[in-house]
């Protein structure tokens, strides 16, 4: 097969398989700090990890999505330039390390999560919450409203999936904020699981409810895991829609900087993610979907799986990796 073969559509297919390595790399690194207290620590090595195998790649990457502004993260702050620069332009939305504090406490579904897109197709979000709702695919266009009430999403989602509320399960992170959605949710009869951190695995989590038991993720998170999960499900199927909060005059300000005009819009996952998307996520504690690192004393194996939007191909990659000395 030559290169113009695999250059279908959109990105290089190949980068789809080389993509793993590098949150494998972040995963393992981080694996290692799994349970020690030290969310920092744990989330630099991630960092480190991620970046020098990114470095390897051939592309020419720019960070949409990253550890932060250029002042406050040394590396893969947004708007640094990743990858071996000898290859395609493309925008890159990660995170080493997906839930800092489940990996800290080592509790389930921390990740190490990366997705790739065509150059200008990531939304630049600013680092401030998002309101969120996602289910996974099979259902009709437009079944959720993230306008509408918990009640009524609840309701639909039951109709369509040919259940009764109460076998619905909502995924939502466990915070103080969340109160009232969390008494809505319960006035309905549904089940909630509710999730310390890592709203990017509980959005993924959608995709599979027989496996995960989730059916929908409600609530408010960080923007940028919007972005992230948002880009899963454009490769899995699924709905998601997504408002930024911007509650004060300096957050309009500062997402206006980046691009954006109507604070209220509503964002689906093709206006966040859009054109051809890679996604990789490798488990770094166990979870849901995907098992965590487990560091044998001749090898170390991950799990992970790599999406693709053009094909919808969903890969499960469990590797063992022999040469210890790499990690
Ligand atoms: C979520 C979750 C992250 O931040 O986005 C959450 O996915 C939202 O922010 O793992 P708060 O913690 O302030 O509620 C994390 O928990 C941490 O980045």
């Amino acid at each position: 097969m030559n290169i113009a073969q695999n250059i279908v559509a959109g990105l290089d297919r190949i980068l789809a398989m080389e993509v793993v390595r590098v949150t494998e790399r972040a995963a393992v690194a981080a694996a290692r700090l799994r349970g020690r207290g030290d969310e920092k620590a744990a989330d630099q090595v991630a960092v480190d990890a991620m970046r020098h195998e990114l470095n390897r790649l051939a592309i020419k990457g720019t960070v949409v999505i990253g550890e932060g502004e250029r002042d406050e993260a040394p590396m893969l702050y947004i708007g640094e330039e990743v990858g071996t620069g000898k290859g395609p332009a493309v925008d890159i939305a990660l995170d080493p390390l997906e839930g800092t504090t489940i990996c800290a406490k080592n509790l389930p579904n921390a990740l190490a999560v990366i997705a790739i897109a065509e150059k200008g197709s990531l939304l630049f979000a600013p680092d401030v919450y998002m309101d969120k709702i996602a289910i996974g695919p099979g259902y009709p266009d437009d079944l959720i409203d993230i306008d509408a009430s918990p009640a009524e999403n609840l309701a639909n989602l039951a109709k369509a999936k040919g259940v009764g509320v109460s076998d619905i399960t909502a995924c939502i992170l466990d915070r103080p904020r969340h109160a009232r959605l969390i008494d809505a949710v319960r006035a309905t009869g549904a089940a909630i699981r509710l999730i310390g951190d890592g709203d990017v695995a509980g959005v993924i989590h959608t995709t599979d409810p027989d496996e995960t038991g989730i059916d929908i993720y409600l609530g408010t998170g960080g923007a940028p895991e919007g972005v992230l999960a948002a880009a899963a499900l454009r490769c899995t199927g699924g709905q998601m829609q997504g408002r930024l909060i911007l509650d004060t005059p300096e957050k309009v300000a500062r997402a206006q900087k980046m691009g954006i005009s109507d604070p209220k819009r509503v964002y689906r996952a093709q206006d966040m993610a859009r054109g051809d998307v890679l996604f990789a996520a490798t488990g770094v504690t166990d979870g849901n979907l995907l098992d965590g690192v487990k560091f044998g004393r001749t090898f170390i194996t991950t799990h992970t799986i790599v999406l693709r939007s053009s094909s919808r191909t969903v890969r499960e990659i469990k590797a063992r990796h022999q040469d210890l000395d790499k990690f």
